[in-house]
Order: C-alpha cells, then sequence, then structure tokens
C-alpha cells in the first residue's frame, strides 16, 4: 500500500496542549521504519499547518471554531488529493476534532452512500454545539458529518452537507456518552458496540458482527487513543476506566484493518504531556505496527 503520513499538531478541539506534539513524537519513534518493515511505500509525510492563536470565544458554543476549522480545511485538501493519488492517509492527530477534515477529504472521492465510518472510541463524539458542555469541537465531529448541529462545522466541507449516514456509522469500546448524545444515538437508530456489550461478549465477537454489518465497499477507521483502559494508557487528555484491554485493541484493529475494506484512518488524541515514561508511545507504536501489519 502506498501510504501518506498526514500531522495534524493540533490541541484546539480539547482546549489541552500536548496533543499538538504527538506527530512529531511518532516520526521520532521510527513511524516510517514500521511502515516500510511491512512492506509498504511512503509518498508522503507532513505536518498541516496549524494557524497560532486563534480566538477561542469568537463562537462561546464551539470554543476555537476559527482555528479548527482552518486546520480542518487543510487537512480535508490533503486527505482529498491522497485519495484523488490513490495513496492510503493516515491521519495522525491532534484531537479528534480533526475528523471533520479527514471524513470531509474522503467524502470528495466516496459518496456518503458507499462509506462506512467506525469509530474506536470511549466517547461517541456526537453532540451538536447547543448539547455539549464543554464547548469542545473534539465532542462534536459526528454530529458535524451527519448533518446535524452548527452550519459552521460544515458549510463548505465535503461534497456533500452530509458525509456519513447514520446506518453506516459504528461505535465500539464506548463507555462515557452524555444523556443528550444517547439521545442522538437512539433518534438515529447508530448501533452502538458499547462497553458492557464488549464485556459480555468478548472484542473478538463483538468486531466481526460489526464487520458483518459493513454494508459498503470502503471504510474510514477512526482510533481515539482513549478507547484503551485508563489502567493500561493514561496518555491522554480524558482517559476513562472499564475500557479495552491493550491485547483487546490489537484484536479488534487486525480485525478491521485486515477486512481489506479501510482507505483511511485517523489517530487521534495521543498526549505527551501526559506520558512522562513514554510507556503510552510504545503503546501507540505498537498499535500502529499492528495496522500496518494489517492494512491490505
Ligand atoms: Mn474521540
Amino acid at each position: 500500500m502506498k501510504i501518506q503520513f498526514i500531522g495534524v499538531p493540533m490541541w484546539y478541539g480539547c482546549d489541552n496542549p500536548g496533543t499538538e506534539q504527538a506527530y512529531d513524537c511518532f516520526c521520532k519513534a521510527g513511524l516510517a521504519r514500521l511502515a516500510l518493515d511491512c512492506g509498504h511505500q511512503i509518498t508522503g509525510n507532513r505536518a498541516i499547518p496549524v494557524p497560532e492563536d486563534p480566538d477561542k470565544y469568537l463562537d462561546p458554543t464551539m470554543e476555537y471554531l476559527s482555528g479548527t476549522t482552518a486546520v480542518c480545511r487543510n487537512l480535508e485538501q490533503a486527505v482529498s488529493s491522497a485519495y484523488a493519488a490513490g495513496d492510503f492517509p493516515l491521519i495522525l492527530g491532534g484531537d479528534h476534532a480533526l475528523s471533520i477534515g479527514s471524513i470531509s477529504g474522503v467524502n470528495h472521492a466516496i459518496p456518503k452512500e458507499e462509506l462506512t465510518v467506525i469509530w474506536m472510541d470511549a466517547h461517541t463524539d456526537i453532540n451538536t454545539h447547543e448539547s455539549s458542555e464543554s464547548h469542545h469541537i473534539h465532542g462534536m465531529p459526528l454530529s458535524a458529518c451527519l448533518g446535524l448541529g452548527s452550519r459552521k462545522l460544515m458549510d463548505g466541507f465535503g461534497r456533500e452537507a452530509i458525509k456519513v449516514l447514520p446506518e453506516n456509522l459504528f461505535y465500539i469500546g464506548t463507555r462515557s456518552v452524555d444523556p443528550a448524545e444517547w439521545a442522538i444515538l437512539q433518534k438515529q437508530g447508530i448501533r452502538c458496540f458499547s462497553m458492557e456489550e464488549v464485556r459480555e461478549r468478548g472484542i473478538n465477537a463483538c468486531t466481526q458482527e460489526l464487520l458483518s454489518l459493513v454494508k459498503t465497499p470502503c471504510i474510514h477507521l477512526s482510533f481515539d487513543v482513549d478507547f484503551l483502559d485508563s489502567g493500561a494508557f493514561c496518555a491522554t487528555g480524558l482517559p476513562i476506566p472499564d475500557g479495552p484491554s491493550v491485547a483487546d485493541a490489537h484484536q479488534c484493529l487486525s480485525l478491521i484493518l485486515g477486512s481489506g475494506k479501510v482507505r483511511s484512518m485517523d489517530f487521534v488524541e495521543y498526549s505527551p504531556k501526559n506520558d512522562d515514561e513514554q510507556s503510552g508511545l510504545q503503546v501507540c507504536m505498537d498499535l500502529l505496527k499492528t495496522c500496518f501489519t494489517h492494512l491490505r
């Protein structure tokens, strides 16, 4: 596979500096080498420019709106170009707000009827600007991609106003959901393999059922490191307990990437600031290695 690494050194969506250093850490820890050793080619490796000092309260319901949308527009272009070249864009965050840009970029090549999004995350990131209590945009990317929420996070992004259909969105590992988010999930009929279900049935059975429900030729996989149990991994802004083990994360990633349908991926929310011993970095590099091993 021809892979383009696209770094997104941004923290505006989580309002918590740290995640902007992740891409640099991955590069220095040998990201390119991992991909080459798995037989992939690297056709691009660069970071998206991030504006300095954007206005935090331009819109108080969406903090750092202008900075975040500026980054997402650049990212959209980069992902769209990678797709046009037949390459696999691997988007390395940065915080999870960047998915507005990555999914919008994919939308230039893949219409919503043909795209499935799999969200590996403790959270559902589907608040709107009205339901969010934190006003952090990293909790809103999916409402934006589904065409819910504020026009300011949707207008001008992608080829279609709606980039993902609710029947083509799947969650796994979920365990921290706001009441307003539950209401959206119910109303939209979105299938969520919650941690409760994963604990009961096992990661293998849940991931396999999820893949059996995918009806489209292409998958965008969005992996938030807070998917992992906080006891095993806490190098992120909002670590959440009772999540999957590191072994379960490897298993889940290997099955999804092994499906052969994943055409783009986000890897987000690693924060070196919360990783004094660099043990979290090693977990990230091992997970990325599993991705490269099974990507086809
Ligand atoms: Mn997330």
